[in-house]
């Protein structure tokens, strides 16, 4: 399925740029030895490759795409911020009506920073938070992911679990040491680490659905014990809703289950499929930021107008036509098509869904955290997303990631995707 045309542009690229991808899931590196397609344009839907292949696309850049490729109206949008200038390293309108709004959404916001990325957030919200405790340690969950700061990059999902180095080299061993990880879902291994070094932690910071060792719910009472521990030692909560923030719900998953972290961090929505990430939360932690206290965090970019212009087009959208029912039906009708092609077909496979995200584990499960999820047969997860991209379907070369629902999603094209499902785990397990 990868053409001529994406094979020769494969070839240049990787002569110019590492591995040929500016983000390394992008290599397909671990399903196989193809390379990746290189992608024209997008609609709804859809990409459209540089060889006039399309795809369904069930990555949707990884999560931003709420409603699709270039929904209706965006373009408009940007083109209209593009006549007005396209940065100005100076405070906006917009930049307000979008820190509102956030604020209105998320419960947990009182304050909110814009930033350029969902990595440039988290390394933001760590800094604030051992700003505001003159605390250390910083206590992450293992196979969670949250961006490539030094702090993050230990026991990581994401790349560094498709790629077998979850502890990249160039982070320090002092840096490391900084960083304690946990199992997720497991409450007691996370009072332990309190009860052994409390006064010592700054922050516990975790994806309240994990997303990045493939998608894991939290169990049940496991997000609320964290929140009580976190409380008692004087530890900040950061819930990093990088992806689930305005996908689980407008609240994210702070929203659905009434919890409220002190801080939260935001990207993909938020941007519109434009760069942008946000951290914000409580407003005594908030105002400890610079120039308001000696916490430094900066960008020349933050709050680019045109980010904020897709932002604002996505939080409006959100407000005026919420899509979470119809986000919410299509993610069941797929885990139902799922579930009876793997019942019928015989197979001990493991699907986790939290409404429009989902990972299909090659691995008898249950999936309930990384050691779990690395039990997966990542061989037979190649198979089965090169017989999907076959079929014209585009999951995540990864079985460390998740696949995203987009609200330009339709059930026949579920339904298609089904039949897909079932001939591909026919094929990739045989
Ligand atoms: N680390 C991202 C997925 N969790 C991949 C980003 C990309 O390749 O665009």
């Amino acid at each position: 399925m990868i053409g001529p045309r994406s094979r020769q542009l494969y070839e240049q690229a990787r002569r110019v740029i590492p591995a040929g991808v500016n983000s390394p899931v992008r290599a397909f590196g671990s399903v196989g030895d193809t390379g990746p397609f290189f992608v024209e344009r997008a609609e709804g839907a859809y990409l459209f490759d540089a060889d006039g292949n399309s795809y369904l696309d069930y990555v949707c850049s990884w999560g931003p795409l709420l409603f699709g490729h270039n929904p209706p109206g965006l373009a408009a949008v940007l083109n209209r911020a593009v006549g007005r200038g396209t940065s100005y390293g100076a405070a906006t309108g917009l930049e307000v009506e979008l820190a509102e709004k956030i604020a209105l959404m998320v419960p947990s916001i009182q304050m909110v920073r814009l930033v350029n990325s969902g990595t440039e957030a988290t390394m933001s919200a760590v800094r604030l938070a051992r700003g505001f405790t003159a605390r250390k340690l910083v206590v992450k969950c293992e196979g969670c992911y949250h961006g490539h700061g030094d702090a993050f990059l230990v026991k990581a999902g994401s790349g560094g679990a498709t790629f077998g180095v979850p502890d990249s080299a160039g982070v320090p061993a002092e840096q490391s040491t900084l960083t304690v990880n946990v199992p997720y879902n497991d409450l007691a291994a996370m009072e332990a680490v309190f009860a052994a070094s409390g006064k010592e932690i700054a922050a516990v910071i975790l994806e309240p659905v994990a997303g990045n060792m493939g998608v894991v719910p939290p169990a049940r009472g496991y997000l609320e014990g964290v929140r009580r521990v976190t409380e008692k030692n004087g530890a900040l909560l950061i819930f990093d809703e990088v992806i689930s923030g305005f996908r689980a719900g407008s609240g994210g998953v702070q929203g659905l289950f009434g919890i409220t972290p002190d801080l939260t961090c935001l990207g993909k929505i938020i941007g519109g499929g434009l760069p942008m990430g946000a951290f914000g939360g409580r407003r005594d932690v908030m105002e400890m930021i610079s120039p308001l206290g000696p916490v430094y965090q900066a960008g020349t970019l933050a709050g680019n107008p045109l980010a904020v212009s897709a932002g604002l087009y996505m939080l409006r959208r959100i407000e005026s036509e919420p899509p979470y029912e119809k986000l919410e039906q299509l993610g069941a009708r797929l885990e139902q098509g799922i579930r009876a092609n793997i019942e019928s077909l015989g197979l001990k496979l493991t699907l986790n869904r939290a409404g429009s995200v989902l990972t299909l584990f090659f691995n008898p499960g249950p999936v309930n955290d990384f050691t779990d999820s690395k039990k997966s047969d990542t061989a037979a997860f190649g198979r089965y997303f090169h017989a999907m991209l076959e079929q014209g379907i585009f999951v995540a070369p990864s079985q460390y990631e998740a696949m995203f629902i987009s609200a330009a999603h339709t059930e026949q094209e579920i339904d298609r995707t089904v039949e897909a499902n079932r001939n591909a785990l026919a094929k990739a397990t045989s």
